[in-house]
């Protein structure tokens, strides 16, 4: 990565003795390591949409390793981004919900965080865009940020009286919303991360680097620009699959997840808008593809194209009417199912070889995963205390299985584990599911209470941690109207009061006369207001 004119070479090659370090580092693989919010398995990789457009990360794939069963460790961005950045689980930290701050959470504050890691190892680190959620941004981990160490996401635009197409309802999360927008990616926020991030890979750097690229799309509000809306023609929208009735052998605790927060699905059918919504989504994760593509030409033509690990994730899944829920905040296959693609290359210290070039790996592995391996192919000093596991074993060509059980919590006391074929979920209430991903891939049955499945379901049982770490209390944020407190205890999800507070979400149908939209304050992406143009329908 450095040049040597002759002279200096020969400087270097005099002094080596005296200073092996210098000659080490120079080995060191860079990392590029992107982040994109929100992405569930509609993504060509994973096919979990047929009309999906994503050929950057399709084309990215056929060289690089899929990790087709990856999870999140709770399908919030929150925890599962500081989960990921820090290397410790959800019941290891106790870091359980988009409400806390988890720097205030003791074993956070006190993590390396993984770019901090490196950075004491020699690395230079620089990100751009959401890598922590929002606000919480986390100095020690770079070198330089953009736009800055403590506003680490460009402003977005909004358009001009938005909700610009879904009817507004009472407790709708602000941003629950999409149109085309009058102008190019240039003008996009994602489009300023993403041309930071390719001017460092522009730069010549002396040590070897960890570059984070945040891309927030296809995250709420599905504001990108029309050429994305129009590979999208509304008429031929295909709506998820769905079974009537699908939620009747669910217990108390799911059925709350999926009415919470106002009833999104009812609201959505009634406006005549699903198909809408899905265009939506299906067009941010083209335009964040088209992002993707951006950063990969930009390291493919760079000097670092042969010496550079590429990390492609996303934080969790996300749902659009399936078990009529939406969103995020649940337990079920697609909310907790993440893109995880990796890519090393040939000269990498702990992989010389590199990566095998299109291995699909369809054993459930983690996000957690991804802070040791990099650790693992850099060649930096383990780290035992990390809760995740180095996934070098799957990357190698062949390569052995790990056989793991992979937990995903949601609130405090929400589990869920995937094992092989089986998922089983395991809720507060004591409420459970399972399901046999290989006959049922949508979830649609209900196996937790078929005698048949019994031994299954204990042995999958046995997988859950036996103690969690309590949600510290010092870590939570301030809560608003529209917000669902945390689960703290069992005793806190039984009590009058917690019922008290859920009362509010019974509201069904709209009535514009009562609307009620809520924006997040304070937690959010910040938006510009400088350039409000008509954006279309
Ligand atoms: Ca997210
Ligand atoms: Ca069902």
């Amino acid at each position: 990565m450095c040049k040597f004119t002759t002279r200096s070479a020969l400087i270097v090659l005099m002094f080596s003795a005296c200073y092996p370090a210098a000659a080490e580092t120079r080995e060191k693989p860079n990392i590029l390591f992107i982040a994109i919010d929100d992405l569930n398995d509609w993504v060509e990789p994973l096919a979990g949409h047929p009309q999906t457009l994503t050929p950057n990360l399709d084309k990215f794939a056929a060289g690089a390793v899929n990790f087709t069963r990856n999870y999140c460790t709770s399908p919030g961005c929150n925890p599962s981004r500081s989960t990921l950045m820090t290397g410790y689980h959800t019941y290891t930290s106790g870091m359980y919900s988009n409400y806390q701050d988890w720097r205030k959470v003791p074993k956070l504050s006190r993590a390396k965080t993984l770019g901090e890691y490196f950075r004491d190892h020699g690395y230079y680190s620089a990100g751009a865009g959401k890598i922590y959620h929002y606000d919480q941004v986390a100095p020690r981990t770079w070198d330089d940020y953009y736009p800055s160490q403590t506003e680490n996401m460009p402003e977005e635009y909004l358009p001009e009286n938005n909700p610009v197409n879904m009817p507004e309802f009472k407790y709708m999360y602000g941003m629950f919303d999409w149109c085309a927008l009058p102008f190019g990616d240039e003008n996009t926020a994602d489009y300023k991360s993403v041309s930071y991030i390719k001017s460092q890979l522009a730069e010549s750097h002396e040590k070897p680097f960890f570059l984070a690229a945040g891309i927030y799309r296809p995250h709420l509000p599905w504001y990108v620009p029309k050429k994305y809306f129009d590979r999208f023609p509304l008429e031929q929208i295909r709506l998820p699959e769905v079974l009537d009735n699908d939620v009747d052998d669910l217990g108390e605790r799911a059925k709350e997840l999926i009415r919470r927060g106002g009833n999104y699905h009812a609201h959505v059918v009634k406006a005549d808008k699903w198909k809408e919504a899905v265009r939506g989504y299906l067009a941010s994760i083209a335009f964040a593809d088209a992002m993707v593509g951006e950063l990969l030409a930009a390291l493919d033509s760079s000097r670092y194209a042969d010496n550079t690990i590429v990390v492609i994730w996303s934080d969790h899944g996300w749902q659009l009417g399936e078990k009529k829920h939406w969103r995020k905040f649940a337990l079920w296959e697609n909310v907790i199912r993440t893109v995880l693609m990796m890519k090393a290359p040939p000269g990498t210290p702990a992989m010389p070889k590199g990566s095998a070039r299109g291995k699909v790996v369809t054993e459930p592995t983690s996000l957690l995963d991804i802070y040791p391996t990099l650790v693992d192919l850099a060649g930096l000093p383990p780290r035992p205390d990390l809760d995740g596991t180095s996934l070098r074993p799957l990357l190698a060509a062949g390569g052995r299985s790990l056989d793991r059980g992979i937990i995903t919590t949601y609130d405090f006391a929400d589990y869920s584990v995937r094992y092989r074929n089986w998922h089983y979920i395991n809720y507060v209430d004591g409420s459970e599911e399972l399901y046999d991903l290989n006959k049922d891939p949508n979830e649609w049955h209900n196996l937790a209470g078929s005698g048949e499945f019994g031994a299954t379901k204990d042995r999958l049982k046995r997988m859950l941690p036996t103690s969690a770490v309590p949600l510290p209390e010092s870590s939570l944020l301030e809560l608003e109207e529209h917000h669902v407190p945390p689960v703290m205890s069992r005793e806190y999800y039984f009590s009058k009061e917690r019922r008290e507070w859920l009362k509010r979400f019974e509201v069904v149908g709209t009535n514009p006369g009562q609307a009620c939209i809520l924006h997040f304050r304070g937690a959010s992406a910040r938006f510009s207001d400088l350039r409000r143009q008509a954006c279309t329908r």
